[in-house]
């Protein structure tokens, strides 16, 4: 990796999947149990709140039993980051902490975390492990709201774009690990680093939606091949 300056690396729910977190598109994933119009939706929160914060109280509560750990492939990502000597900066899709668990430090979330509930007048964010319900009120501001969930549901805008979209356009290396290429604007990230002249490697399961802008496709499981990308 000493060849490159500038590395930005999106993972998805795959390099979670070993960890055993469910994924979305896979075999019996999230999005086959709920429809995500009903629980990953701005309206289908205001439509029925006790729904949408069921569905990531369930995730929160299997997330905080600890039984998910980070696995190879988020140990490699620390040391890539560690090794590396230049730009480096991992944006991911997931909700799950286990790349800061893993001692990833540089961490970017662009749809949210489960740990956190957000006040939806300041936008102040709190740590939140317990359950999340509808009398659970801001106390940030003078006419308590309710807090949501820190996730951002499909039509809302992903956090960090700017910065992402920077680092994109002068990065010399993009690596996409674990994700369907389905929900953008996450899924354009590698022409976006590919109009900037940056190399591209695609390591997943399967051949993405988007596999074919990659300049390399890595078919496997992320927990064998990261380690051996960053070797
Ligand atoms: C937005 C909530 C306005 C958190 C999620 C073009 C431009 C901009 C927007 C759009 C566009 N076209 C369409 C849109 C709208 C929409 C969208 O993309 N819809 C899709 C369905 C077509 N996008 C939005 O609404 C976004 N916001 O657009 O704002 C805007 C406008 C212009 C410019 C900017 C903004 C908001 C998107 C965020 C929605 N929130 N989730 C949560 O509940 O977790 S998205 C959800 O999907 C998760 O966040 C998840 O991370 C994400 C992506 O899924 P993946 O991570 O890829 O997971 P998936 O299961 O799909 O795939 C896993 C892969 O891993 C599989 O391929 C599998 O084979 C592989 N795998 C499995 N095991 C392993 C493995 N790989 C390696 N090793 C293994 N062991």
């Amino acid at each position: 990796m000493s060849e490159y300056k500038k590395i930005v690396v999106l993972t998805g729910a795959g390099i979670s999947a070993e960890s055993g977190i469910d994924t979305f598109r896979s075999k019996d994933g999230l999005w086959e149990k709920f429809r995500l119009e009903d629980v990953a939706t701005p309206e289908g929160y205001h439509r029925d709140p006790k729904l949408v914060l069921d569905f990531y109280n369930q995730r929160r509560k299997q997330f905080c039993s600890g039984i998910n750990l980070p696995n190879a492939a988020h140990h490699a990502l620390v040391e890539l980051e560690q090794k590396f000597d230049g730009d480096f900066l991992l944006v991911t899709q997931n909700i799950d902490n286990l790349h800061e668990q893993a001692g990833s430090k540089s961490v970017l979330h662009m749809h949210g975390e489960l740990l956190k509930a957000r006040c939806p007048s300041s936008n102040q964010l709190v740590q939140w492990l317990g359950d999340l319900n509808s009398d659970d009120l801001c106390t940030c501001c003078q006419y308590p709201s309710p807090l949501r969930p820190h996730i951002v549901w499909f039509g809302e805008m992903p956090i960090g774009l700017d910065k992402i979209y920077h680092h994109l356009s002068e990065a010399d290396l993009f690596i996409a690990i674990g994700t369907s290429g389905t929900v953008y604007p996450a899924a354009g990230f590698v022409e976006e680093a590919k109009s900037s002249g940056a190399e591209s490697i695609e390591i997943n399961l399967e051949a993405s939606e988007v596999h074919s802008h990659f300049d390399q496709v890595k078919q496997g499981k992320a927990s064998q091949l990261v380690p051996e990308l960053v070797k």
